[in-house]
């Protein structure tokens, strides 16, 4: 699998967020997204500023930290911007557009006051992509389709994925990439400003006995054509997590250069 460089995707696009992380990952020479699904806010906090030198960007499931407070936002931003990484609000949006524009604008988490990224499932129709755009684009944020998962038995497979890659392209201001797990045997093309990145990566491999099926960070760059490698538990459940990181970094990053 040959590879375009990074600095060079960042030409393909005009979307705003997926500039932003093009260059970041070229500038910072770092593909690893860490997913800090831990169990508080604070947690979240000291993590996010011990593994921030590592990462391109934090991943956060919000709704997971029973300590969320306004301030929340405010201090990840800061912790963004003293260590150059973005963030990634896993939200998984999966409603009408009417109902998407509340649930990202406003309610308890304000989520597009925050978070750079965020992502949706497709099943609704497209109606979601231009509820989230209408909250979204004037802040300059960027959205990711889930276009497959990487769990057991996943619905979004085949004509599903090719939905997505469909969608994709009517919104390239605002749609900035995929969740995927294999874009390099998509049948259908698909810009190359478009950022691919992958869930279930440990450098162990094997699964976790919920359905979560897991791929080396070699194999998720090289094989599967993705671009940022997300590790959750393989990094924040590590004896060192700060070590643990560093590892993950250095494997997805070996893999790309390897590649081009
Ligand atoms: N995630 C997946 N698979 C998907 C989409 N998202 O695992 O298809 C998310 C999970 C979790 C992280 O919600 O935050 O990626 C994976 O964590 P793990 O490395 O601990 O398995």
């Amino acid at each position: 699998f040959k590879r375009d460089s990074y600095e060079h995707r960042a030409t393909l696009t005009e979307n705003k967020c997926a500039k932003d992380l093009w260059n970041l990952m070229a500038r910072k020479k770092t593909n690893l997204c860490v997913a800090a699904d831990v169990g508080t806010a604070k947690e979240l906090i000291v993590l996010a500023d011990k593994i921030g030198p590592e990462i391109c960007i934090l991943k956060t499931h919000c709704d997971l930290y029973p300590d969320f407070d306004d301030a929340f936002g405010a201090t990840l931003l800061e912790l963004a911007a003293k260590h150059d990484f973005m963030i990634f609000e896993d939200r998984k949006f999966a409603d009408i557009g009417n109902t998407v524009v509340g649930q990202y604008s406003s309610g308890v988490h304000k989520i597009a006051d925050w978070s750079h990224i965020t992502n949706a499932h497709i099943v609704p129709g497209a109606g979601i992509i231009d509820g989230l755009k209408q909250v979204g684009l004037p802040k300059g944020r960027g959205l990711l389709l889930l276009a497959e998962m990487s769990s057991a038995g996943t619905m979004a497979k085949g004509q599903y994925t090719e939905d997505a890659i469909a969608m994709a392209a009517k919104h390239p201001d605002f749609v900035m990439g995929f969740i995927s797990t294999r874009p390099s045997a998509w049948k259908g093309a698909w810009s190359r400003g478009l950022v691919q990145m992958t869930p279930g990566v440990q450098l162990g491999g094997g699964g976790d006995g919920l359905g979560q099926q897991y791929n080396t960070p070699d194999r998720v760059i090289k094989e599967c054509g993705s671009d940022v490698i997300i590790v959750g538990r393989g990094i924040y459940k590590a004896a060192d997590p700060v070590a643990s990181a560093a590892e993950y970094r250095k494997a997805g990053w070996d893999a790309y250069v390897s590649a081009l």
